[in-house]
């Protein structure tokens, strides 16, 4: 069996991250993850940008292997305003990058926000800080701080009757930590909110169902997926983080069927996945292996950490081998799809990403981009690479030279 890996990639922010490109080739890294965070959401993506930014991830010996985000305009999402423009700039965007030989590209189509938690420095038994989305806390900003209109709607009594309580003890300073936490945007994240704003953007969702989100999604398919195909390029939607509805927000890129009935409406292989187990994992009716069995030839992009469920539907990230997934028969279903792939001479290559990571040992004193801080996720790829080079070798792959 011929040499195949998941080249191994790391997320960097641009010339303002706090790790370097130097330091995240130590890591073990080969592949850049990165957009260009400067630029407006909607923008043209102009080659000489893309270019500058090429040069300066070369310059230190690593290639630029993904886009993670092209970022979706709201408009798009609500299929309003000026949509059409957006697309328009969206798929010259593609073919830009397309021309500079970038031909991975990771979005999501979640409305309002992107990723979220309620607690940035959870304390783990180990001593470090790791992400937490906890349900009473959510409900406790929902209901009692942002005073969302018939936001009690949405919780189970017991969860409120929770919130309420934590809610009668909350300090000042606690409620600011906490509406900042969710409302401020996390790493990546394209906007941030104040709690006026906020509301205002959720009042322009008010009218759109979760089928009619879900139609918006398939015609900006319809429109950039062709584009992509025609440059030999691959988009990977990013699966609503976490799986379910926020804030009254519709949420359509959940589940396993959420994706099959995409990839079925618009059947071309550049319609992909980026596979986030973290993400996906936060539900226990997702099958991660048999996501990867049923639908792996969608999966273009991998995203793998790990979360600790917890019965209410909060979670905390554990670190990448524990947690409530089982990552070696993940890694074992992701290695057995790309033998699948090369044995049936399909695209083979799936960059690997370590996701997030704890904040631990000397990041512990340093200001870090939530999630992304360097040491953490050293300890996360070198776990996964270790697990990746165990099951190969396992399996018949010979040593490289
Ligand atoms: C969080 C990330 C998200 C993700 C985007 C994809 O860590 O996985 O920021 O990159 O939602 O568009």
């Amino acid at each position: 069996m011929s040499e195949l890996h998941f080249e191994p990639t790391w997320r960097w922010f641009g010339p303002k991250d706090p790790v370097s490109l130097a330091h995240i080739r130590q890591a073990g890294a080969t592949g850049i993850v990165t957009a260009l965070h400067q630029l407006p959401n909607g923008a043209v993506w102009e080659m000489a940008d893309i270019q500058a930014r090429k040069a300066e991830i070369e310059a230190a010996g690593l290639r630029w292997s993904v886009v993670e985000s092209v970022p979706v305009h709201e408009d798009i999402k609500r299929r309003q305003g000026e949509y059409r423009r957006w697309i328009r700039h969206y798929q010259q965007s593609l073919r830009h990058l397309a021309a500079c030989g970038i031909r991975t590209v990771c979005y999501n189509f979640m409305p309002v926000l992107d990723w979220t938690r309620t607690d940035l420095r959870y304390p783990v038994a180990d001593g470090s800080l790791a992400l937490r989305f906890d349900l009473t806390d959510l409900a406790l900003f929902d209901v009692f701080l942002l005073k969302r209109k018939n936001a009690a709607l949405d919780y189970a009594p017991e969860t409120l009757a929770e919130a309420e309580n934590k809610f009668d003890c909350l300090d000042g300073e606690a409620a600011a930590r906490l509406t900042r936490t969710i409302l401020a945007g996390l790493p990546g994240a394209e906007e941030s909110w104040t709690p006026a704003d906020f509301q205002q953007a959720l009042a322009g969702y008010a009218q759109l169902p979760a089928a009619q989100l879900r139609d918006n999604l398939l015609l900006f398919l319809q429109e950039v997926v062709p584009v992509a195909d025609a440059e030999g390029m691959v988009l990977t939607l990013h699966p609503d983080d976490p799986p379910r509805p926020l804030f009254g927000l519709p949420r359509v890129v959940s589940t396993e069927a959420d994706y099959r009935l995409l990839f079925e409406a618009v059947p071309q292989a550049a319609n992909g996945m980026c596979f986030c187990t973290g993400s996906l994992g936060a539900r226990p009716d997702n099958d991660l292996p048999g996501i990867v069995q049923r639908l792996g030839a969608r999966i273009h992009f991998l995203h793998l950490r790990n979360i600790q469920r917890e019965s209410d539907g909060s979670f905390f990230e554990a670190n990448h081998l524990e947690g409530s997934s089982d990552m070696f028969e993940v890694m074992l279903a992701l290695v057995q799809e790309q033998e699948r792939r090369q044995a049936s001479g399909e695209r083979v290559d799936m960059p690997l990403r370590p996701d997030h990571g704890h904040q631990m040992l000397d990041d512990l004193g340093k200001t870090t981009n939530p999630g992304y801080s360097a040491i953490g996720r050293l300890r996360g790829l070198a776990e996964l690479r270790g697990l990746e080079m165990g099951l190969r070798r396992m399996r018949g792959v010979e040593k490289p030279k």
